[in-house]
């Protein structure tokens, strides 16, 4: 369920769409129409906004980054593309290696880079912007190369799409931008773009990078020559490509700058309105992409602050020195300071989030008055939350996995949360507990141990460990050391990008959340023979449950913030149990799960804590500390840093 509430619509045709979109049911192709046909503004709006609320709380992220472009020579000239030029054009320009490295600055941790093609540029030389930024820049992730430039150093160096993107992850680029997108239709595409490659080959390359465990976005040049069908046409492409690779992280609609292109004349800008339900629809139809962006460049700071409130959860970021959108007339200022993106963020209402190129959170920055509560982004928490946006006031929610919230809960940011067992215990002298949490009795299926070996054979064996493990880490040692004896045993950090092509390469493999969830539920994890629920092991040697998470309030929060929650918990609780297939429906449709897969799991969870758990959080404690004196094998912070 994505929302209980309900709207009073000046256009009575949204109704029942808003039947489908609160109870997760998929749009269709007329419904998206509709959407667009609506005069509703606002009404549109409002339930993007509910939707951007279930999917990232209050959180609306930046990331300090900076475009490079590092030549506008160009061997296409696409209609509607002010920026391009020929190789003998006075605007020509070319960066060298230093003039590129020179734009950018310790701090920062996106760089994003798109060029022309280039007629004469050896692979090499793209290899080796890769590979130095990211040497003399360790914190700048690189996000580099449309499917176009790809397609093209494909075609040019003679290599497979999979070889360039191997070369360039391998040299360091982490994910892929979402441009040259354009818009999916073939009509447009002869029209404006007719040199450049069309759907089938873009899709065909973000396909390969998303199957290597490289992330992209994709966008939607919008406000030109195409129609509004094709606009949702363009959307359902992009929901069906995320169906079955789940490697999209955001969806930007560019608004057409018309500048000299001749396409519309210069001072054509979309209209708000336009800008508006385009971010909106965006966020409706598709259902599957985490983010939506406002991508301020195009829409200008003014319209990408209302989009906020419109579904959009990301500004992209500082930016500087944009040419695409500027070379075509754009109005927007050239870069956008970190402090003037966070103000911005806080006028609409919404919690500034920092973050990389995968939507790590970096740093969270509430207003003073404002309290932070975390939402836990996985399948076993939402019945915490059924009810919960509609009962906090001055309290922003954020969506924290479990290192993250720990992390904040240490820093002091985070005001509230599940959190786990591990990370409470750290600190427990500023929050105080809750009588809920995470607890299972048996099974949890989403905390499994894959192996190629028996418990007995692990002695020596490498285990590879994701990054947003804190309390199941400490449970597997347990586990090992003290339940079968085994201390000879080496945990290794396993990268989230990429553990899905080097898993092979370990003798065991710990994952827990949604993603164990899928394995489990998809018949296990290929190489491993064997799978180990961790929950399962503990409750038949201890014969209590294991609790997972905790629910903590820091002691110095207002009472009032202390009551609030207690109450929002208490009320969707009541609301979610005795309907989990509703509850977590959508959330469970996303990751593959039938209905009563999910009513099946999460009924195996206890969210109310008696003296069970309280004993069962005591024993923990007591195995961890036993533990406490042995060297650690593996180290949590150092984990979360590099996450
Ligand atoms: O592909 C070209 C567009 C794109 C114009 O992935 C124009 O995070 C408007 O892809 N008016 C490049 N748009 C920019 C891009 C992008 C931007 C921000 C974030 C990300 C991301 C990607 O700019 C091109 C093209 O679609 N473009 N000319 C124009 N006149």
């Amino acid at each position: 369920m994505i929302s209980s509430r309900t709207f009073t619509f000046r256009d009575k045709n949204l109704e029942p769409i808003w039947d489908k979109v609160r109870s997760g049911e998929r749009l269709s192709k007329e419904d998206g129409l509709a959407l667009f046909a609506s005069d509703d503004l606002i009404g549109v709006g409002r339930m993007a906004n509910e939707v951007a609320r279930y999917k990232s709380g209050d959180a609306v992220y930046f990331v300090l980054n900076r475009k490079l472009e590092p030549t506008n020579v160009c061997v296409l000239s696409c209609k509607f593309c002010d920026f391009a030029v020929r190789a003998d054009s006075e605007q020509a320009y070319e960066m060298t290696l230093d003039d590129m490295l020179s734009k950018l600055r310790p701090d920062l941790h996106e760089v994003h880079i798109t060029a022309g093609l280039h007629p004469k540029w050896p692979w090499e030389f793209y290899i080796d912007m890769v590979r130095e930024i990211k040497t003399q820049f360790p914190n700048v992730d690189v996000k580099a190369f449309t499917a176009v430039e790809i397609d093209y150093f494909s075609k040019k160096f003679k290599k497979s799409h999979e070889q360039v993107l191997r070369e360039l992850q391998q040299a360091g680029l982490r994910t892929m931008p979402g441009g040259g997108a354009e818009v999916f239709s073939e009509r447009v595409r002869k029209e404006l773009f007719k040199q450049k490659i069309g759907a089938r080959t873009w899709f065909e390359v973000h396909k390969t990078a998303h199957r290597m465990g490289i992330k992209s976005n994709v966008t939607m040049l919008y406000g030109h020559i195409e129609t509004i069908e094709e606009r949702i046409d363009h959307m359902l492409q992009v929901r069906d490509c995320q169906d079955e690779t789940n490697g999209f992280l955001s969806f930007i609609p560019l608004a057409f700058q018309p500048g000299n292109t001749g396409i519309k004349t210069r001072n054509d800008f979309t209209s708000a309105i336009d800008d508006l339900k385009t971010i909106a629809v965006s966020r409706l139809m598709l259902d599957n992409v985490p983010h939506i962006k406002a991508y301020w460049v195009m829409l200008t700071a003014e319209v990408a602050a209302v989009a906020l409130n419109f579904g959009a959860d990301d500004m992209d970021g500082t930016v500087g020195e944009e040419r695409i959108a500027h070379d075509a007339g754009a109005i927007s200022p050239m870069e956008l300071a970190k402090n003037k993106l966070i103000s911005i963020i806080h006028e609409s209402g919404k919690l500034p989030v920092e973050r990389d190129v995968w939507y790590n959170p970096i740093e969270l920055y509430p207003k003073k008055e404002w309290s932070v509560v975390s939402k836990m982004p996985y399948l076993n928490s939402v019945p915490f939350y059924q009810e919960f946006e509609s009962h906090l006031n001055d309290i922003k929610i954020a969506p924290l996995i479990p290192s993250a919230l720990g992390k904040f809960a240490r820093d002091g940011v985070a005001t509230a949360g599940p959190l786990s067992l591990r990370d409470f215990m750290t600190v427990s002298e500023d929050f105080e507990r809750l009588d809920y949490g995470i607890a299972v009795k048996g099974k949890a299926h989403s905390v499994l141990l894959f192996s190629k070996y028996d418990w007995s054979e692990l002695k020596g064996k490498r285990i590879g460990i994701t990054a947003d493990t804190s309390t199941s880490v400490e449970l597997l040692r347990i586990l090992l050391e003290k339940k079968h004896a085994i201390s000879d045993y080496k945990f290794e950090r396993m990268k989230r990008e990429s553990f899905r092509n080097d898993y092979t390469q370990y003798d065991a493999v710990l994952l827990i959340g949604d993603e164990a969830l899928r394995c489990a539920y998809s018949g296990g994890f290929a190489g491993f023979n064997l799978m180990y629920d961790l929950a399962e092991e503990w409750c038949s040697w201890k014969e209590l449950p294991f609790v997972f998470a905790v629910w903590a309030v820091r002691k110095d929060a207002p009472e009032a913030v202390k009551n609030d929650i207690v109450r929002a918990l208490e009320h969707s609780l009541k609301a979610s149990t005795g309907h989990y297939a509703e509850t977590g429906g959508e959330y469970g449709r996303l990751l593959g799960m039938s209905s009563s897969q999910v009513e099946h799991y999460l009924n195996t969870f206890r969210y109310r804590f008696s003296i069970d758990e309280h004993t069962a959080m005591a024993e923990f404690e007591m195995e961890y500390e036993s533990l406490k004196n042995v060297e650690r094998a593996f180290s949590l912070s150092a984990d979360l840093q590099s996450v």
